[in-house]
C-alpha cells in the first residue's frame, strides 16, 4: 500500500516558511473572489496563515483497537501540534473530500497546546461530543485534510495525506511526530507519541 501526503503539493513549501515570510510572499490561500483577471475586487485584511498543526497519524479500520466514549470502536484521526504556541481551532476543519474542505469543524472554543495531541473520532456522529467529526473515513482508501477558513479567502490546506486501503486496528503514522516520514502499519499510539521510528 502507499500513502501519498497531500503535502507534496505546493503548500509544503508554504508550511516549511516562517509565517510571516509567508504573508510577504503571498503563498497562502488566494482571495476567494479572485478571477485573477482585471477589475478583480479589494480585498482586505490578512490572508490565512497555516498553523503548525498536522493529522499525526489515522486508523481507518477500527476493530478492537480503541472505543469512543460511546463505546463504539469508530475511525479516528489524530491532531498534533508541532509548533511552540496554542493553537486556536476556529476556523479549521476536517474532511474527507478536497471539494467540500469544510466538512467537519473542529471543535470549537478549544485549541492544542504545543506537543499536545487530539483524536478526532470520524464516526459521523457529532452528536457524540464535539471531538467527533460529521464524516467516516474509508478504509478502502481515501483522504484526510486539516483546512483554515478565513473570510474572503479560499480555504487553504494546511495539511492531507491520501491513503490506500487500510488494515484492520494498525494505523499509519508520521513517525516522528510531525515528520514527513509517514509510516503503514503501525501499532496505534491513539492521543500519544508515535515513537522515534528506532
Ligand atoms: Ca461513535
Ligand atoms: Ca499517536
Amino acid at each position: 500500500m502507499s500513502l501519498v501526503p497531500l503535502a507534496s503539493l505546493s503548500h509544503l513549501t508554504f508550511l516549511l516558511l516562517p509565517a510571516s515570510l509567508c504573508v510577504l510572499v503571498g503563498c497562502s490561500g488566494k482571495p476567494a473572489d479572485d478571477t485573477s483577471g482585471a477589475d478583480s475586487p479589494v480585498v482586505t485584511g490578512d490572508p490565512p496563515v497555516a498553523p503548525t498543526l498536522v493529522i499525526n497519524e489515522f486508523l481507518a479500520s477500527n476493530k478492537a483497537a480503541i472505543a469512543d466514549s460511546a463505546g463504539e470502536y469508530d475511525d479516528w484521526v489524530e491532531l498534533y501540534n508541532n509548533g511552540e504556541t496554542l493553537i486556536s481551532f476556529t476556523g479549521l476543519y476536517l474532511t474527507d473530500d478536497l471539494e467540500a474542505p469544510e466538512k467537519s469543524p473542529l471543535p470549537t472554543g478549544s485549541g492544542l497546546a504545543p506537543g499536545d495531541y487530539l483524536l478526532i473520532w470520524c464516526d459521523g456522529e457529532p452528536d457524540q461530543g464535539d471531538d467527533h467529526a460529521t464524516f467516516r473515513i474509508n478504509k478502502a482508501g481515501g483522504v484526510v485534510a486539516l483546512y483554515a477558513a478565513s473570510e474572503g479567502f479560499d480555504p487553504l490546506r494546511v495539511d492531507g495525506i491520501n491513503y490506500e486501503t487500510q488494515p484492520a486496528d494498525l494505523s499509519a503514522a508520521r513517525v516522528p511526530d510531525g515528520s514527513d516520514n509517514w509510516v503503514a502499519g503501525q501499532t496505534p499510539t491513539p492521543g500519544g507519541s508515535n515513537g522515534s521510528g528506532s
